[in-house]
């Protein structure tokens, strides 16, 4: 047995709904533990948060995520049948399906996209009234991930994906309607994409070799089977639906710039301190708030032995706010990242670890270079006010946004 601390709750569910990102880090600056118990939907459930935790939890096949997430939450974001509910050899090849989308070129290749659809959105967006950077930008991105994947959209198509995918992101951390609503959506996006792969593997659409949807719909197993129509159609939105989730990034970026006031000339002039600057958003907004896994093989970290089957969250929020990692964490640094080291363990808003033999976001690099762009390009490339709004950020809304995605107004090109 062990003797962590126990919250006193008979059950957490709620008040993980209420406290949110900060359910965690609240109780482990209450218990003074990186490491407690509580019950989650009943079940015996140990939180675990801070850069050591992040190692023991990251250690390659210790956990596996099948099972490990409430239904309406996978079936929102990763799916059933994806790459993170695959565990050992299955998961290594089809990590590295994703990986091999990831080089530098091909990265570059989706920032100049997102560049020119960029450019030619902002015209629309210099009318009498306000828009939201968040709305705007989603639509923005899912051009440029569409193209980049070798989808080709009308603009009507266009609208319908980037209501769907941004529909699902908003809809994945709650319990109701913002969560029917993804999951009715997705429902109609999954027929689309299972549609567009069948298309492509009958030669129906011609996709060249190095494109996602080509790289899906021809990936083979071990055994040389291709993925079920089903199974390549998840995939396939497991690009999609994260790059759009980028537009939640840029908006915090946007956010940042007028909050808490970075020197705006540098981030265009010094790429160390632009760099800089789209880590601390990373690090300090908050995005996903907890990972979660079943334990494998049992394990002991401090004094708690760990059962297999044992359901574990780590703190990826709080692991980013962790004043033993982060000098001031509570506060917005625009140059930290200039001094402070990036551990595998330490900066983890996208999961920790290394990408091919764990589950670490497949996006991570692809997702630094985008907002590096977004960020040119508020700086550089427009002019905008910010009108009187809201700007507050309710740590209890998952995701989490302030309440109107971020209000810019008086739009023009400035060069
Ligand atoms: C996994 C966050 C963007 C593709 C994950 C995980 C998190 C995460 C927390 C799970 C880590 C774990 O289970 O240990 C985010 C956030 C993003 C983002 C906050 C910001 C927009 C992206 C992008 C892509 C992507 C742009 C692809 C283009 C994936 C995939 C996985 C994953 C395929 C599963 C990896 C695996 O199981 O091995 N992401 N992600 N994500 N992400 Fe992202
Ligand atoms: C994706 O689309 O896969 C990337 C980002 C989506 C983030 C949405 C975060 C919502 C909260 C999820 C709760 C998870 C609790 C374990």
């Amino acid at each position: 047995m062990s003797d962590i601390p126990k919250d006193s709750a008979l059950d957490s569910t709620l008040a993980i709904l209420s406290d949110g990102y900060e359910f965690i880090q609240k109780r482990r600056r209450r218990y003074e533990s990186d490491i407690f118990r509580i019950r989650l939907m009943l079940k015996p459930t140990v939180c675990i948060g801070g850069e050591e935790a992040a190692e023991v939890f990251y250690k390659p096949e210790r956990f596996t995520r099948k099972g490990a997430l409430p239904k309406p939450i996978l079936w929102s974001l990763q799916d059933e049948g994806s790459v993170a509910v695959l565990d050992a050899a299955e998961h290594h090849r089809r990590k590295q399906m994703f990986m091999s989308m990831m080089t530098p070129g091909s990265i570059g290749g989706l920032s100049e996209l997102f560049t020119d659809a960029w450019r030619e959105a902002i015209p629309g967006w210099s009318g009498d009234k306000p828009v939201s950077l968040l709305g705007s930008i989603n639509r923005v991105i899912c051009k440029a991930v569409c193209t980049w994947s070798g989808v080709n959209l009308s603009e009507n198509e266009l609208d319908k994906r980037t209501s769907e995918l941004a529909a699902m992101i908003d809809g994945a951390g709650t319990a109701g309607p913002r969560n029917w609503r993804g999951l009715w959506l997705r429902r109609r996006t999954e027929k689309w994409a299972r549609a567009l792969i069948r298309q492509v593997r009958r030669g129906g659409v011609e996709v060249a070799p190095n494109r996602p949807l080509s790289i899906i719909a021809f990936h083979e197993d071990a055994q040389g089977d291709q993925l079920s129509e089903e199974v390549a159609a998840v995939e396939l939105l497991n690009i999609l639906r994260p790059t759009v989730a980028i537009g939640r990034y840029v908006m915090f970026a946007g956010h940042a710039l007028h909050v808490h006031e970075p020197d705006r000339k540098r981030l265009l002039e010094d790429d160390d301190y632009l760099t800089s600057f789209v880590q601390e958003v990373r690090r300090y907004y908050p995005f996903f708030p907890f990972a979660g896994g079943l334990v494998r093989e049992p394990f002991k970290w401090r004094s708690h032995e760990f059962r297999k089957g044992d359901l574990v969250l780590l703190d990826l929020y709080g692991t980013n706010r962790d004043e033993a990692i982060w000098k001031n964490a509570d506060q917005f640094n625009a140059a930290r990242f200039l001094e402070a080291d990036i551990t595998p363990f330490n900066l983890i808003p996208q999961g920790g670890g290394t990408f091919d033999i764990n589950h670490r976001c497949a996006g991570e690099w692809l997702t630094i270079e985008m907002l590096k762009q977004a960020v040119r390009m508020l700086v550089g490339e427009m002019a905008y006010k910010v009108p009187e709004q809201d700007l507050a950020i309710d740590l209890s809304r998952m995701p989490a946004q302030p309440p109107e995605g971020f209000l810019i107004s008086d739009v023009k090109r400035s060069a």
